[in-house]
């Protein structure tokens, strides 16, 4: 009962996407009231370079397998898996993970010398026979994987419409961050938002580890950082840290989502959590108070003792150590009470230490204004009201030939206001709706920096505001969907009236996470 249930399922559903796809073009029926549902590859979220609905679908049923080559890498057999972990929910189907080259179903090809898909590229075929998914790595695979997701019923068995989509993406760099620092939130919460990232081709999260009101991850060399420092948050919650396990474990989920894991230690600013954890880091030996509120600029490290060196030496190394990715971020913004020459001292010693752990610097745009080591990225969180000098300095840094990440606090930063009405959030840069967060080209935002300067975009949610799950969820979704697009997709592709109805499609997915996302009303939702 429950297999013809199923059949009947698929076939119902695939008489839907069999008239998406021949709706799609100028004969798309207008739902009631509302503009036109775009197919299913045209809905597809970020959008893809190229992509064509052609012949006849791929039933997606009881038999479907997924399919890794006979001689395929264990890593591609673990990016099946991974993908039939995540369609079986959804769809209620088996789909058994096989070897083989032979046969139906969901194909996994690694291609190496498809030259042309890049690191992260794919191509994904469909016909009657199966769906083919081509890439020259397997994090291509992956993508592919989720593009695929996209392709199918939000719920049940399905039809794939026939057709193929060629994509590869126009920034290496397309992140997220969240500061675990304000308030404090557990690697559960963290890995959720690994997976809402990863099925959109984010591959980068950036996590910000300390702030004046917290320090969120244990250091052996210094244990009361994280036992005395990271034991509060804004408000006076109790906060807490992860282990040295716990961030371990977060890296590894994230990795096999083929996201990297950014860990930032700020520095010289945003540190009193640390200070108040030993008094020997200030420059007169006393620890200053746990601190709970949400003002920023005010203390730092002090720059001219050896001690401090010593501390950010073993702080970072450990990191490093515990860090399989190529950067360490050190922050370096607002120091504000670190005099611009000690400033510029500190930071040339913080960015050797980070060469020495054998990783590559990321800092704030400040940086730029002092100096930059050779290769160090530059993150821009700048608006349009910034002063002309600071964005210069970026953009002369972006032309000498640091590799900068774009972060602008008014369009890119997910703790912003929607609109005044919006409960929690900021709006020191002015209020962030969906449309505005997604209008603006990451290769021509900084008037004078080049696209090949562009490492790519990030959108960082700060919490001073955020304590729960829901308002993180609320305010991040769905604008860092738009975020994500601006980082995968070609320029001609960007285009607000069109992707407001892709984004529009996305609800019903969206809600089947139970990602509670804003409505925004420029949105047509489903
Ligand atoms: C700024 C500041 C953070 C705040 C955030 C709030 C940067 C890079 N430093 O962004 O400390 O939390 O704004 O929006």
């Amino acid at each position: 009962m429950r297999v013809l249930r199923r059949a009947l399922g698929t076939l119902l559903a695939l008489g839907a996407a069999i008239s998406c796809t021949a709706a799609h073009g100028d004969d798309a029926r207008p739902h009631a009231g509302r503009a036109p549902a775009p197919a299913p590859y045209e809905r597809l979220l970020p959008r893809p370079a190229s992509a064509r609905a052609e012949g006849a679908p791929y039933a997606f049923g009881a038999g479907t397998v997924i399919r890794t080559g006979t001689s395929a890498p264990e890593e591609v057999r673990r990016v099946g898996e991974l993908l039939a972990e995540q369609l079986r929910g959804p769809s209620g189907l088996p789909l058994p993970v096989v070897e083989g080259e032979e046969g139906g179903g969901i194909r996994l090809r690694l291609e190496r010398g498809a030259g042309e898909l890049g690191a992260e590229g794919y191509r994904l075929t469909t016909t009657p026979a199966g769906v083919t998914l081509t890439a020259r790595t397997p994090a291509g695979l992956f993508h592919a994987g989720q593009t695929l997701r996209q392709l199918l019923p939000v719920r049940g068995p399905g039809g794939v419409p026939g057709g193929t989509v060629t994509d590869v993406p126009r920034f290496a760099y397309r992140g997220a961050m969240v500061d675990v620092a304000r308030h404090f939130f557990p690697v559960e919460q963290v890995k959720r938002y690994v997976d809402q990232l990863a099925q959109y081709k984010i591959n980068t999260l950036h996590v910000h580890l300390t702030d004046d009101q917290g320090w969120r991850l244990a250091a052996d060399s210094w244990p009361r950082l994280a036992e005395y420092g990271g034991a509060g948050e804004v408000g006076g919650g109790p906060g807490g840290h992860w282990t040295k396990e716990e961030y371990r474990d977060l890296v590894a989920y994230a990795a096999e989502r083929y996201v990297e894991v950014v860990p930032e230690i700020d520095m010289p600013g945003h540190v009193n959590a640390a200070l108040a954890s030993y008094g020997e880091l200030t420059c007169d030996g006393k620890a200053p108070e746990r601190y709970t509120g949400t003002k920023v600029g005010f203390s730092s490290l002090c720059v001219g003792k050896e001690r401090t060196y010593e501390f950010i030496d073993q702080v970072l190394g450990e990191l490093a150590e515990l860090t399989p990715g190529r950067y360490l971020h050190i922050g370096g913004d607002e120091a504000r009470a670190t005099p611009a020459a000690d400033y510029a001292a500190f930071m040339d010693r913080a960015q050797q230490v980070v060469a020495r752990h054998g990783k590559t610097v990321v800092a704030w745009h400040q940086l730029a204004s002092a100096r930059p080591a050779p290769g160090a990225v530059l993150q821009y969180w700048g608006h349009d009201r910034t002063a002309a000098a600071e964005k210069a300095a970026v953009v002369a840094a972006g032309k000498a030939g640091h590799p900068v990440i774009l972060s602008p606090a008014d369009r890119a930063y997910l703790d912003m206001k929607y609109d005044a009405a919006t409960k929690p959030g900021l709006a020191w840069a002015g209020y962030v709706p969906v449309q505005r967060s997604y209008s603006w080209d990451p290769g021509s935002y900084l008037a004078g920096l080049p696209e090949s300067a562009v490492l790519g975009v990030e959108a960082p949610l700060w919490t001073e505001t955020i304590a729960t799950r829901a308002d993180w969820e609320l305010m991040a979704f769905p604008r860092v969907l738009g975020l994500a697009e601006l980082g995968w997709s070609p320029a001609s592709a960007l285009d607000w009236p069109a992707y407001r109805l892709r984004l529009a499609a996305q609800a019903p997915r969206l809600t089947a996470q139970h990602i509670p996302y804003y409505r925004a009303p420029e949105v047509p939702w489903e």
